[in-house]
């Protein structure tokens, strides 16, 4: 037998709109079942939708014999639609159930799943994310694509009321900002193009048209370690000003970081509550700790560390200090370990640079910009980087480029922070990696 659809039904609640005001009404509900317990002769139903869940009971003899069958290859996960009688139960999880009239059993899961809807671990990330679309089911990680997207707006909100205007930049390129390692080649017809690792040089060029400008977009890097903060393919949150620089920026930063934690305390209290999450207290300005200071900190605890190398992870966590485990800003970074677009300090040793840090988790990294062309082409050619292939940007620096600073953020590792996630594939709905590409 074919599954029946829903045909003249149409769902008149989801589960979030029925209390025990509604004794004795008749609604139709829809969702999957989430799960199933047996009493002798009735079968309690957990079904959930969009918003939360709620019982429905089956009793034996009490639905059509055409249905008898189905009923027996019940599973959880199976789609179902409802029609039956809202009464309030005490015993029922919140005080009341559905007593089913009728009802169509719209799709059987014909296996069981390997993925228990109410655990909060779940079982080996693998067998998850094999069957991510199952996995997504879970409380757990409900919770955390609601905050994403939580963030998301908030996010959108923020910088439109900061007078950003959202652009879309290619995500085909012809060249590396980031570094060359890091590049995936594809075919471009007949030459040979790369994914971008960043939307830099184009929000760069757009601060001449819009003055402020920011992109939520993909970026992808071809990591070749398997981290639990790092992806192929992560989400970024960029920004671009012109007449500013990176003051300017950590101050915008630090505003939206606390915009955005006071948006998902509001709009996210059951989620942040499933989560076991409590938000801490943000107070601004973030502390900002100069990269020379912070490598004299870290050689004074023992850690062997020069001026010039990048701050490890690992190291900033063997620090164990109180003030940095939260939000904190590392500022002044070596020129000689930052990319080529961003502006050295008139020693030219430091830059005008920030790294945006939670704990020993990097979340966001900016700058002021070199917005003088022959300065620029001077900084690409000590980096050994072919100043031709970058035409097509070094001439619109012809054409009054103005000064301009931004930052970009990575979104996974922002859900990280926020939500207590210890693998970032758990920010994304489908990660990639070196090791996946599929589903
Ligand atoms: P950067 O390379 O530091 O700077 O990247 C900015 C932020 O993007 C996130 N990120 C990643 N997240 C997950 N997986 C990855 N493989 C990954 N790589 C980066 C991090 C990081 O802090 N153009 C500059 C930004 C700017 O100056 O405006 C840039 O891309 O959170």
């Amino acid at each position: 037998m074919s599954s029946p659809d829903l045909q003249t039904w149409k769902r008149t609640h989801y589960s979030k709109d029925i209390d025990s005001s509604m004794d004795g009404k008749e609604v139709i509900i829809v969702g999957w079942i989430s799960s199933i317990r047996e009493h002798s002769n009735i079968k309690f139903l957990t079904i959930n939708d969009r918003f939360g869940n709620i019982q429905v009971i089956l009793k034996n003899n009490e639905y059509p014999d055409s249905l008898s069958s189905e009923v027996q290859k019940i599973r959880e996960h199976a789609s179902i639609a409802i029609k039956g009688k809202v009464r309030s139960e005490p015993k029922a999880p919140k005080g009341i159930e559905i007593n089913p009239i009728e009802f169509k059993i719209l799709s059987l899961a014909n296996k069981n799943s390997p993925i228990v809807i109410q655990s909060r671990k779940g079982v080996g990330i693998d067998t998850r994310l094999d069957l991510r679309a199952i996995d997504l089911r879970r409380p757990f990680l409900q919770s955390i694509f609601s905050i994403r997207y939580t963030v998301l707006n908030s996010c959108r909100k923020f910088l439109g009321d900061e007078g950003f205007i959202e652009v879309n930049t290619p995500k085909i390129i012809a060249t590396a900002t980031e570094g060359g390692a890091t590049l995936f080649p594809i075919f471009y017809y007949d030459r040979e193009a790369f994914l971008t690792q960043s939307p830099q040089l184009y929000k760069e060029q757009l601060t001449m048209a819009f003055e402020n400008v920011f992109e939520i977009g993909p970026i992808f890097r071809a990591e070749p370690s398997r981290t639990n903060r790092h992806l192929s393919e992560a989400t970024s949150i960029d920004i671009e000003k012109a007449y500013a620089d990176y003051n300017d920026i950590m101050e915008i930063l630090e505003k939206m970081i606390h915009f955005l934690w006071d948006e998902v305390r509001s709009k996210n209290k059951s989620h942040l509550e499933y989560l076991k999450i409590a938000l801490p207290d943000l107070s601004l300005p973030f502390r900002r700790y100069r990269y020379s200071d912070l490598i004299e900190k870290l050689q004074k605890s023992g850690e062997s560390i020069e001026l010039g190398d990048d701050i490890s992870q690992q190291k900033l966590r063997n620090l164990k200090d109180d003030d940095m485990k939260y939000f904190y800003f590392i500022i002044d970074w070596p020129t000689s370990i930052k990319p080529f677009y961003v502006k050295p300090k008139s020693t030219g040793t430091e830059c005008e640079s920030f790294d945006l840090m939670y704990g020993n988790l990097e979340l966001s990294s900016g700058s002021t910009r070199i917005h003088d062309k022959s300065e620029l082409t001077e900084r690409m050619k000590k980096q050994g980087l072919n100043t031709d292939a970058f035409d097509f940007h070094l001439k619109v620096f012809d054409y009054g480029m103005p000064p301009h600073a931004g930052f970009g953020m990575g979104l996974e590792r922002l859900i990280m922070s926020m939500c207590g996630v210890d693998n970032i594939r758990d920010a994304v709905l489908f990660p990639r990696d070196i090791d996946r590409l599929s589903p």
